[in-house]
Formats: C-alpha cells, sequence, structure tokens
C-alpha cells in the first residue's frame, strides 16, 4: 500500500500568535525575542523576514536590521496550550501523530483514502480547521515519507500546501543542494563538496560505499534520502525506557550451543520490536536464571545504538561465551535499553553494513505482511527443526 505522510509546520508561530491575539500587530513587522542587548531572536513574523530578520539572530543585529520591529517577550505558556489545541485537530485526522515541537508534527495518514478523499485533501483540512477554529495559518507537505513530507511543507510557506508523488521524487530533489537532506549539516556538506557532491542528485546517483567511507554511517542514510526512500515511522506511542524478552525453559538447558540458540530466537524478536517503533539501544543486558534459581544479569554497553538482530546478538553471544555454566539453565532474558528514537538522529541510524541492513529490512517487510512468526532466520530455524 502506497504510504502517506503529511508533516504540517506552523507560520512564524510565536509571532503569528501575537498578531492573532493584538490586532495592531497585524501586518507589522513582529519579532518576539531580542529583548535587551544579549538575547537571540526566537522568531519573526514575516513582515518583519523581509528585512533580513531571522531565528537565532542576536537582537542587536535584528536592531540594526529593523529598527522599527516590535519586539515582544516570548509567553511559552500561551504558545503550549495552542499547541495542544493544534494536536487536538490533528488527532481527528489520524491516530497516528508525531510532534516534534511545538509547531511542527507528522501524521501518518496511509490507507485513510476512504474517509477522505486523498492525502492533500486531509492536509487542506486540516489547514482548514486550524484557520477557522484558531485563527493561525500552517504550512503542510504531503510525501510517499518523512524526508519528503517535511522538505514540502518548506517549500510553499506561508499558508502553503505542497504534494510530492512518489513520481516526482526524482524531479524535486535533484537540483537541490545537499543541505537540504535530513543531517547533513555545516560539516557533512563541506565533506560532499570536497568529494564534488553538490546537488542531491549527485549524492544519489553517488556510491554508498564511497559515501560510507568519508561519513560513516550517515553516507547510507543520505544515499536513500537523496533516492528519495525513508523508512523512518511515525512514532506515536510513548518510548518505552527498554525492549526486553524472557523464556523460561520446560526441560534445563545445559549445553552453551543451546542457550545460543535460544539466545538468537529472542534477540530476533527483539530486534523486530526495536526496528518496528523506530527505536534502537545502546545496552544489551543478559539474565540468566539457573536450575537453583540464582539469577545473575549481565550488561554491555555500545558506542552506537543498535537495533540490527546480529550486532545485539553477536554482544549478548559474547556474554554467555564468557559465562561459567556449572549447572543447567532454566531462564534467558535479554534486554535493549538505553533507547534512543533513529528518526531525526541519522547519525545513529544504524550500525551494520548495507548488505545487513537490507537483509533486515527484506526480513521486516515479510513479516509485517505475514506475521512475525511467518519469518525466522539462522539459529530460529535450527531451534524450530530439533
Ligand atoms: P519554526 O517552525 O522553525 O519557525 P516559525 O514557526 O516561527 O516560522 P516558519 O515555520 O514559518 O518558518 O519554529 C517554531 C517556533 O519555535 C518559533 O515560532 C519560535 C521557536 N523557535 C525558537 O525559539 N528559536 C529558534 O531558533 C527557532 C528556529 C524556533
Ligand atoms: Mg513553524
Amino acid at each position: 500500500m502506497q504510504r502517506w505522510i503529511i508533516h504540517v509546520d506552523m507560520d512564524a508561530f510565536y509571532a503569528a500568535v501575537e498578531q492573532r491575539d493584538n490586532p495592531d500587530l497585524r501586518g507589522c513587522p513582529v519579532i518576539i525575542g531580542g529583548i535587551g542587548t544579549r538575547g537571540v531572536v526566537s522568531t519573526a513574523s514575516y513582515e518583519a523576514r523581509k528585512f533580513g530578520v531571522h531565528s537565532a539572530m542576536s537582537s542587536i543585529e535584528a536592531r540594526r536590521r529593523c529598527p522599527q520591529g516590535i519586539f515582544l517577550p516570548p509567553n511559552h505558556e500561551k504558545y503550549s496550550k495552542v499547541s495542544q489545541e493544534i494536536l487536538k485537530i490533528f488527532a481527528d485526522f489520524s491516530p497516528m501523530v508525531e510532534p516534534l515541537s511545538l509547531d511542527e508534527a507528522f501524521l501518518d495518514v496511509t490507507g485513510m483514502e476512504g474517509l477522505f478523499s486523498d492525502p492533500a485533501d486531509i492536509a487542506a483540512k486540516i489547514k482548514e480547521r486550524i484557520k477557522a477554529e484558531l485563527g493561525l495559518t500552517a504550512s503542510a507537505g504531503v510525501g510517499p515519507n518523512k524526508f519528503l513530507a517535511k522538505l514540502a511543507s518548506d517549500m510553499r510557506k506561508p499558508d502553503g500546501l505542497m504534494v510530492i508523488c512518489p513520481e516526482q521524487v526524482a524531479t524535486v530533489l535533484s537540483d537541490l543542494p545537499v543541505t537540504r537532506l535530513w543531517g547533513v549539516g555545516q560539516t557533512t556538506a563541506q565533506t560532499l563538496n570536497k568529494l564534488g557532491l553538490t546537488t542531491i542528485r549527485q549524492v544519489a546517483q553517488a556510491d554508498p560505499e564511497i559515501l560510507a567511507k568519508h561519513c560513516g554511517q550517515l553516507g547510507y542514510v543520505i544515499h536513500q534520502l537523496a533516492n528519495g526512500q525513508d523508512d523512518r515511522p511515525v512514532i506515536t506511542e510513548w518510548q518505552p525506557k527498554s525492549i526486553g524478552k524472557e523464556n523460561t525453559f520446560a526441560v534445563d538447558v545445559s549445553s552453551r550451543e543451546d542457550l545460543k540458540t535460544e539466545l538468537w530466537a529472542l534477540v530476533e524478536k527483539i530486534g523486530w520490536r526495536l526496528r518496528r517503533q523506530g527505536l534502537s539501544g545502546r545496552t544489551i543486558t543478559v539474565k540468566i536464571r539457573f536450575a537453583s534459581f540464582r539469577t545473575i544479569t549481565r550488561s554491555r554497553t555500545l558506542a552506537v545504538a543498535a537495533n540490527l538482530d546480529e550486532t545485539i546478538y553477536h554482544i549478548a553471544e559474547e556474554i554467555i561465551t564468557n559465562l561459567t555454566l556449572n549447572e543447567g539453565v532454566r531462564l534467558l532474558g535479554v534486554t535493549v535499553s538505553g533507547l534512543v528514537a533513529f528518526g531525526g538522529q541519522m547519525s545513529l541510524f544504524d550500525q551494520g553494513d548495507e548488505k545487513t541492513l537490507a537483509v533486515a529490512k527484506a526480513v521486516d517487510n515479510l513479516k509485517e505482511r505475514f506475521g512475525e512468526g511467518a519469518v525466522t532466520r539462522g539459529r530460529a530455524l535450527i531451534a524450530r527443526q530439533q
């Protein structure tokens, strides 16, 4: 099924709320923040942006560029209340909403065509309701994934609506600078420029292995983004602190090899849950309860968060290899904690090479379609045949 994501971002949010609440400010260059000589600008109304004032600019510079600007202190409490109202409107359109900040969120509207005519129509209705009920304008972007939806919402600001259909992806992306790729800041942009890559088209056509050699894991990610691919899910749930599984055996396990087979079965389930929720974790803990009920836990923390079965298994297996097994094992558990969402933090995307990622993705797709039990690999398969 075609995935459809909407990204909604309010226009000049803090300034727009102030202009809404005080008609005297409408049409004026309003600058929020930047009070005093040491402050910085939170945001500026579009009237003030014409003078070159923008977020994060020092108040001195803002005053120099726009002496007639109306400078106001921010009222965070008020903006949070408005933000709650916006979220309520989103909830009427999709159960899958991921707020990114007070004024922007992703909505997954895949498969909602039955309720509304199409994703662009949903985005238009959201904008209409925000305007009618809250007296504010928002810009919306619609696309087949998060990256493209966010890119789209920025293209027609303010009060914009932009749709990027799958077949338009190459045309839309090609000539944009590499800095428009998610996760590419000044440093990565410089690295890419040195490789002769300045446009997204050039990154899309580059060898991902070469990109990875110069940019690490991010290289694989930006190659995918440049080709319009982005599988990150919209994360709605409250993030769990850890994801784990344990198994009490019908008969105590006494051989280390059998224990490892059981370990792989647990790890496959945990890896799948992590990836499904868009999470990876840095700490891997193995819990073992012996026949005598003596229980031990051993943990290891990785430098880079992991969510691939192979990586988690490799660490947990090492823990088991180093254990003394004097008696049978009645319970084995594995937990991954120190969780981070890999949405937004691309450098933590994962630690595997592209082939491992591709295999994980293929297996995950099958599990999504046919159920978790339908696909198992390697050690788990051996466990079943025995
Ligand atoms: P943005 O969505 O980045 O900016 P905006 O809504 O003011 O303008 P637009 O989206 O139309 O370009 O940020 C939302 C709010 O977050 C903004 O109104 C004020 C606050 N903010 C800061 O306080 N400091 C900052 O550096 C930025 C970027 C935003
Ligand atoms: Mg905004």
